[in-house]
């Protein structure tokens, strides 16, 4: 259903078996790509779409869940940060996924991911399309984290593909306590670097800076705070792509009581030019964007 008028019934109804079918798939695929990564952990010969250097496990888990995921009756579109191009799957829901975010840790076994934005329109989509999100995240357990229907909850997903909730109606804790920031330091404008050192200074916060956006999110979404991959002076527009990760983990941590911008305006507001377009990413606690936004805006 990708037309302007208010869903009937029905299609909301046709929606919530769709989000249900997708998250099913994801977290049962999640111990596949799991098992399929010791083998992978080589640079792919080709370059992605946003000019990278994948790992044969970013290929591996993309064709998996593009394979799945297209052949469920309720998806329409499947985009990857892998693929330049939306792949047609029939009529239905569009669904975008960042196989692995973070497979440039593989090597040094820290945490990586698989992010999923699931939108009801054609894709390119807006952030206002979002009608659910979620992560895996691959660390010492494999977790799910499902922002759909106005909550979040957090599953764990066992070797065989079952998974059950751990935490329901998850929000951010109101005491800060970790923060992020990516990029390199130099490459950072004035008026952030300023911000760091405020957020530095403040005893009760702690780096927690781990290259892998969504195990940095998690951090954020677990203890508090705020995760950053910023304008930098070479690359105004930031690092990370809009549809692939921007918006899934901003609708998650609006969802969790959070804030997200894009230094100006919520993620889910960011407007872009194309499938693969990059924006600066903040998230985190309402409080710590409040006082970024101002400083930024200084
Ligand atoms: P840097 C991983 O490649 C990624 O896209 C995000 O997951 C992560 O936040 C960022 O890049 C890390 O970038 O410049 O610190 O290597």
């Amino acid at each position: 259903m990708a037309t302007e008028e208010k869903p009937t019934s029905t299609e909301t109804a046709s929606n919530e078996t769709t989000i249900t079918q997708i998250l099913d798939v994801v977290a049962r695929a999640a111990p596949e790509i799991r098992a399929g990564l010791p083998g992978r952990r080589i640079y792919a010969e080709q370059n992605n779409p946003s000019g990278e250097t994948p790992m044969e496990a970013d290929i591996y888990a993309d064709e998996m869940l593009c394979e799945r995921l297209g052949d469920l009756d309720g998806v329409g579109e499947y985009a990857s940060e892998e693929r330049q191009e939306v792949i047609d799957t029939g009529s239905g829901l569009s669904v975008c996924v960042d196989p692995l975010d973070g497979s440039s840790n593989l090597k040094p076994n820290n945490t990586l991911g698989t992010i999923l934005a699931v939108y009801d329109a054609p894709l390119p989509a807006a952030g206002s399309d979002m009608v659910a999100a979620a992560y895996v995240l691959y660390g010492a357990t494999t977790t799910m984290i499902t922002a759909y229907d106005d909550t979040v909850t957090e599953y764990v997903v066992q070797d065989d593909g079952e998974y059950e909730a751990v935490r329901e109606d998850v929000t951010l804790p109101e005491d800060p306590s970790v923060y992020g920031f990516g990029g390199r330091v130099p490459e950072w404008i004035d008026p952030f670097t300023e911000y760091v050192r405020e957020v530095e200074s403040d005893p009760s916060m702690k780096l927690r800076y781990g290259g892998s956006m969504i195990g940095d999110v998690n951090q954020v979404l677990t203890y508090g705070g705020i995760f950053a991959y910023p304008t930098l002076t070479d690359h105004p527009e930031g690092k990370l792509r809009v549809q692939f990760e921007g918006y899934p983990v901003g609708y998650i941590l609006e969802t969790a009581g959070g804030r997200s911008s894009d230094g100006e305006q919520s993620l889910m507001d960011v407007e872009k030019d194309g499938l693969h377009s990059r924006t600066p990413v903040y998230v985190g606690n309402e409080e710590l964007i409040e006082r970024l936004e101002a400083a930024l805006d200084d």
